[in-house]
């Protein structure tokens, strides 16, 4: 095992981390910019290397400045967590050279699914349902494109293969429109992600947002633990998941879980990984891989019991995996609030100095976060504070302790969305359970008819 890892990576995840590695007895090394020097996840690393100024740009995506700290701490491994260089496969590559661990699937995974072409194909082949759409990207034949779309059916929707998490794509209603949106994306595509190859798919209206948890070791043994619904969002951004998905029979669930596990032994995937399906209608249709740990990790971890930062430490340091699929058993339920430092009408940032921080607490109450009373949030990055997962044996328990958990939360100095979290607990659409991806937008616009959000 790793005697010394390096987290790069900031905030609520590097305190995650932080964690797991202390319990198993690993030394952490914390990188950090000069906005977040007095982080008290700072202090409580065994080293901090300061890596550059503010800006992500000059400090957490800063790979030789990283690499560096990496090397004068004798770190052996480096966490990337999410965000950041969590996927970027030059980053891994630039690591693994460096004589380093990178925690994570190999620099050949992430660029095979980071280019959303190659991804699907790869699913495709491993045996994973995709929704119906051009067989890879879409060449310059005029009359080729509108034959796939016909065939296809209005609507369709064309997506940049190297575009993801809802950048670089459109809607295209009638064969009027289609050839002028498949060139403004491509022109789009290229500037934004430097490959101008787009894809075409049927695009599904009213869909739920449902992926599936992998983890894999280096020899081929995978399993799944469970999927998360991740329907309830605003412009891409998740606001509140869950695991189980409610309301989806059972047997559905398991068959594409299985199929997952398969396909990372197929494709020779190792790591903790996430399979994005849209579920519409009764069936799944995979639309990404994210090849990191994810920010609603918590809610798988706290239906499967296992600890997956722990675990990915493991199969990273060349461990085989400790659970065969019979032994992972979906127990209880639980949801997971982030908590923004937002302004709750208008979704814009509200950074500042935390006066007030009072977590909630009690039995099936986790809140994973990096602040504190007096903590200044830094413009500089993304808005989320921290989390507070509940955990239940059946999801109206998780839901009553995470109403609980919402009432004796305290925040003060800074706008959040916790007023946001404490409608949605009592919402009856989210209390029946199953809502679509456009549900939470919907609900925001007949609660604010004059901001139109
Ligand atoms: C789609 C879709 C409908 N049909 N693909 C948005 C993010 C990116 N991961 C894929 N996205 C979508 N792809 C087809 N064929 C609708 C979306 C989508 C969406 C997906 C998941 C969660 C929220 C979303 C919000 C808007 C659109």
């Amino acid at each position: 095992m790793f005697e010394k890892i390096l987290i790069a990576n900031r905030g609520e995840i590097a305190m995650r981390i932080q964690r797991a590695c202390r319990e198993m007895g690993i030394k952490t090394v914390v990188v950090h910019s000069e906005a977040d020097r007095d982080a008290k996840y700072v202090k409580l690393a065994d080293e901090s290397v300061c890596i550059g100024p503010a800006s992500s740009a000059q400090s957490y995506l800063n790979m030789p400045a990283i690499i560096s700290a990496a090397e004068v701490t004798d770190a052996q491994a480096i966490h990337p967590g999410y965000g950041f260089l969590a996927e970027n496969a030059d980053f891994a590559e630039r690591v693994e050279k460096s004589g380093f661990t990178f925690i994570g699937p190999t620099p050949t995974s992430i660029r095979q699914m980071g280019d959303k072409v190659t991804a699907k194909q790869a699913m495709i082949k491993a045996g994973i349902p995709c929704v119906p759409g051009s067989n890879g990207a879409l060449n310059d034949d005029e009359e080729e494109i509108l034959s796939t779309a016909r065939k296809i059916g209005y609507p369709v929707i064309v997506k940049a293969a190297g575009g993801g998490g809802g950048r670089g794509m459109r809607v295209v209603r009638n064969e009027e429109s289609l050839l002028n949106a498949v060139s403004m994306t491509k022109l789009e595509a290229g500037k934004a992600f430097g490959n101008p190859e787009v894809y075409m798919e049927k695009f599904l209206e009213n869909p739920r947002h449902i992926e599936i948890q992998v983890l894999s070791d280096t020899y081929g043994n995978a399993i799944w633990l469970g999927e998360r619904d991740c329907s309830m969002q605003r412009r891409h951004q998740k606001v509140l998941e869950e695991a189980p998905a409610p309301n989806i029979p059972r047997r559905l669930v398991d068959r594409i879980g299985d199929r997952c596990a398969e396909a990372c032994s197929k494709i020779g995937y190792a790591g903790a990984g996430t399979f994005e399906f849209l579920y519409e209608n009764g069936e799944f249709y995979f639309i990404e891989m994210n090849t990191r740990i994810q920010v609603e990790h918590p809610v798988s971890e706290l239906i499967t019991g296992l600890d997956l930062i722990q675990e990915q430490i493991r199969v990273a340091a060349g461990e085989k995996l400790r659970y065969k699929q019979r032994d992972i058993r979906l127990v209880g339920h639980a949801l997971e609030c982030r908590i923004n430092a937002e302004d709750p009408f208008t979704f814009v940032p509200s950074p500042g100095k935390i006066t007030t921080w009072h977590a909630p607490g009690g039995p099936g109450i986790r809140v994973d976060s990096h602040v504190y009373t007096n903590y200044v949030v830094p413009p500089f990055y993304d808005s989320m504070i921290g989390k507070i997962i509940a955990y239940g044996a059946t999801r109206e328990q998780a839901i009553h302790r995470m109403q609980v958990a919402l009432s004796e939360m305290v925040v003060e100095g800074i706008k959040t969305n916790l007023d946001l979290h404490r409608t949605l607990m009592h919402d009856p659409g989210f209390i029946q359970g199953g809502t679509n991806i456009h549900y939470l937008e919907q609900k925001l616009a007949e609660m604010f008819p004059e901001t139109g959000k």
